[in-house]
């Protein structure tokens, strides 16, 4: 049995008094001092990124984890994914895990952890064993291609994931499927001061051989490349050339071909290539502003990796056509039009690429139909952002955290409430901010903010990101969560502060001001049919494959669906599945701003406290109880604390309880007894029978030895 309290603070912020948001935070401080990075809430846990390799995840401390029960050891990562993997198992009780908190929080490294502690005490064999290799082995795959040194994290994930982890009756592995969200492709051509663009490219350059890189028409100087800021070629810790290698065997795990390893870096190849392509001012006879490419040489290459036409290529590029059902009409692009088209094929391919990467890995990991499973399902996906500048990315990334707070109420919360009444025990109500308003805002189908912008991309006439705003501000003047320039706050004032092309919404969080800029143009995310022509007539079998649209046979004038929609159908998904499955939360904290070991800002985790509603969760959790079981389990685990029920009992599950829990003289307040389960208020109490359970387990051991040794 752990201590409680102490130096190390409480274990469970449940016990924490007094509860307010100085001591929350103070305890986790404390904890964080002495190393112990992991606190409860209830079943949740509250992880604080250590930025240091703590001793605490080997061999001898899954074994320990995957023994005892939850209560029965400190917080730990592997206590919740152990309890998640017996629940799985033993109770057939699909599970979610789900990771939230923000950039650089922990939030991979969780899912790892808990992905890790799964794969070491499931199952065993040869078969088993090379599956979870595959599952493991996407890990470094996805991290190449979708992650990337921002300013905040040397190895942020620069996508959302969900992989479903499958099982058999017995609690084997059996493959998974990975879904991803959102790729920010805008980083594969520009990148903020400081950061780098996805990790593949300087894995590439660093790591490929001569010979590799001769026949990818590549120089190894990351510093020659448009796409990739000068000052970041190196990072500090980070070896680009071994990671390489880590790559290149994880894809030959998880079973790509050489030949299909080898297409995937010509992809990547040509993303890079095409950065170069610089597109220069001409004029047609009539003088109209045209582009052209001021040295071909990169083109031709372009067109050898590719197998494409570059003659074809550079007219995709510098010119569109439109088509009418009667003629097609070429126009020449000016110099910022091509620059644009060129930018928008290359964060086409890239996120087309990963997009396939994600396909190819779940066709490996995939498990055949008709087998019964149970599912195991791992959210690590991005937390609530708050940028100086928040754009189209910031909305949706933040509507989905939207979204994953009202599971979190529903869940947590309203299913604490509705259970209370159907075990009709008496419950004082908790007041707790319901959002499903901010989420209707957002996501309501006629009437909410990306069905307007929608509508807005759809509708023939001059539109544009302020007419957009135009009606947002109409439509939404009078809601209570929307704010604009025009629009007045309680006092009846105009905020000024606000810039003119902006909205703001008052998340759950806290507000966040959105720039419109862009949003149109982010949410149509089209690519000129010119450029998915081009890239279809490409003898690369995989390019090729990328750009189905470009086969003319297949174009349809029906428009591809909007990014906006998109998203907003994988989170309905997402929600869906998460509603399906037994929740776990791991609510990841970044304790400084600057990835430094030991130092915990009071104010930067105040603020993350806050948005993942830490204080309100323990209010939560304290106004009810704590813990519940089935009688029939409680009484099979305490029952040898009683004499009336040990050794033998034949009454009724709930009459043993009783006895129990009453010849331990319980406080009555401690305890409701439901319909079909026992409630404890405090983990005080569990903790306390959990040491009676012990001692009496040790008594029991001694009078064995003795009567074994007086019958020798
Ligand atoms: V982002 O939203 O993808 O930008 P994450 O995923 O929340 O972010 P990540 O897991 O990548 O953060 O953690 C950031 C860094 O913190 C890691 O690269 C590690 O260096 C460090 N970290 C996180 N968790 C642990 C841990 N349990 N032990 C040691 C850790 N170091
Ligand atoms: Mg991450």
């Amino acid at each position: 049995m752990t201590l409680l309290e102490g130096s190390v603070g409480v274990e469970d912020l449940v016990l924490l008094e007094p509860l307010e948001q100085e001591s929350l935070i103070r305890n986790l401080q404390l904890r964080y001092e002495k190393k112990e990075i992991y606190t409860y809430i209830g079943s949740v846990l509250v992880s604080v990124n250590p930025y240091q390799p703590l001793p605490i995840y080997d061999l001898e401390f899954v074994t320990k984890y995957r023994d005892y029960t939850f209560y029965e050891l400190k917080p730990h990562i592997y206590a919740l994914a152990s309890m998640a993997y017996q629940s799985l198992r033993d109770q057939d009780r699909d599970q979610c895990i789900v990771i939230t908190g923000e950039s650089g929080a922990g939030k991979t490294e969780a899912s790892k952890l808990v992905m890790s502690y799964v794969a070491a005490v499931c199952g065993k064999g040869e078969q088993v064993n090379s599956v979870k290799e595959q599952l493991l082995q996407s890990n470094p795959v996805l991290e190449a291609f979708g992650n990337a040194k921002t300013i905040r994290n040397n190895n942020s994930s620069r996508f959302g994931k969900y992989m479903d982890i499958e099982f058999d009756f017995k609690g084997s592995p059996l493959g998974g499927v990975i879904t991803n969200y959102l790729l920010e492709k805008s980083r594969v051509v520009k990148q903020l001061e400081g950061e780098r663009n996805f990790h593949i490219f300087y894995q590439l350059l660093a790591g490929a051989d001569a010979e590799l890189l001769k026949a990818l028409k590549l120089e190894r100087d990351p510093g020659g490349y448009a796409y990739l800021n000068p000052d970041t070629s190196r990072v500090d810790g980070m070896d680009d050339d071994a990671n390489f290698k880590v790559l290149q065997s994880a894809m030959t795990v998880i079973g790509f071909s050489e030949e299909e390893i080898r297409q995937v870096l010509e992809v990547a190849a040509l993303v890079l290539k095409l950065g170069n392509v610089e597109l220069v001012n001409e004029f047609q006879a009539n003088g109209v502003p045209a582009s052209g490419i001021r040295d071909g040489r990169g083109v031709q290459e372009i067109g050898v990796l590719v197998g494409l036409n570059s003659v074809e290529l550079e007219r995709a590029l510098c010119s569109r056509t439109m088509e009418t059902a009667r003629e097609k009409v070429v126009t020449a692009l000016n110099v910022t039009q091509a620059q644009y088209a060129r930018d928008a094929l290359a964060k086409n391919i890239y996120s087309r690429l990963f997009n396939w990467l994600v396909d190819r890995i779940n066709e490996s990991i995939k498990v055949g139909t008709g087998e019964k499973r149970k599912v195991m399902g791992v959210l690590d996906i991005y937390g609530f952002e708050i940028l100086e500048d928040n754009s189209f990315e910031q909305f949706v990334i933040n509507y989905c955290n939207e979204k994953l707070q009202q599971v979190f109420i529903e869940m947590t919360l309203k299913e604490e409430q509705e259970e209370y009444k159907r075990e009709g025990i008496p419950w004082v109500k908790v007041d707790y901010f319901d959002n499903g308003t901010i989420c209707n805002l957002i996501e309501h189908n006629r009437q909410g903010i990306l069905a307007m912008l929608d509508e807005e991309c759809l509708r023939p006439g001059v539109v544009s990101d302020s007419t957009f705003l135009a009606k947002l501000n109409q439509l939404f003047s009078k809601h209570t969560h929307y704010e604009s320039r025009v629009t007045q706050n309680a006092q009846r004032q105009y905020d000024h502060s606000m810039g003119l092309s902006c909205f703001r919404i008052c998340h759950y969080a806290g507000k966040v001001t959105y720039n419109v800029n862009s949003f149109i143009d982010k949410n149509n995310d089209l690519l000129f049919r010119d450029l998915s022509q081009a890239m279809w007539k490409a003898r690369h079998p995989l390019l090729r494959s990328l750009f189905p649209e470009g086969d003319p046979k297949q174009a349809s004038l029906k428009r591809p669906p909007t990014a906006g929609s998109q998203f907003k159908s994988s989170v309905t998904t997402l929600m869906k599945n998460l509603y399906s499955k037994n929740p776990n939360y791991i609510r990841c904290i970044k304790p400084n701003e600057h990835q430094q070991r030991g130092h915990f800002s009071f104010e930067l985790v105040s603020v993350q406290a806050r948005y993942l509603g830490l204080l309100e969760n323990v209010r939560v959790r304290r106004a009810g109880y704590a813990y519940r079981q089935a009688y029939g389990s409680f009484l099979e685990r305490y029952r040898l604390l009683s004499r009336s029920t040990w050794p033998r009992w034949s009454g009724g599950d709930q009459e043993g309880v009783e006895k129990v829990l009453g010849e331990l003289s319980m406080s009555s307040e401690e305890l409701a007894f439901g319909k079909t389960k026992i409630f404890v208020k405090s983990p005080r109490t569990l903790f306390y029978l959990e040491e009676q359970r012990r001692l009496r387990l040790q008594q029991l051991a001694t009078l064995i030895q003795k009567t074994y040794r007086g019958w020798r």
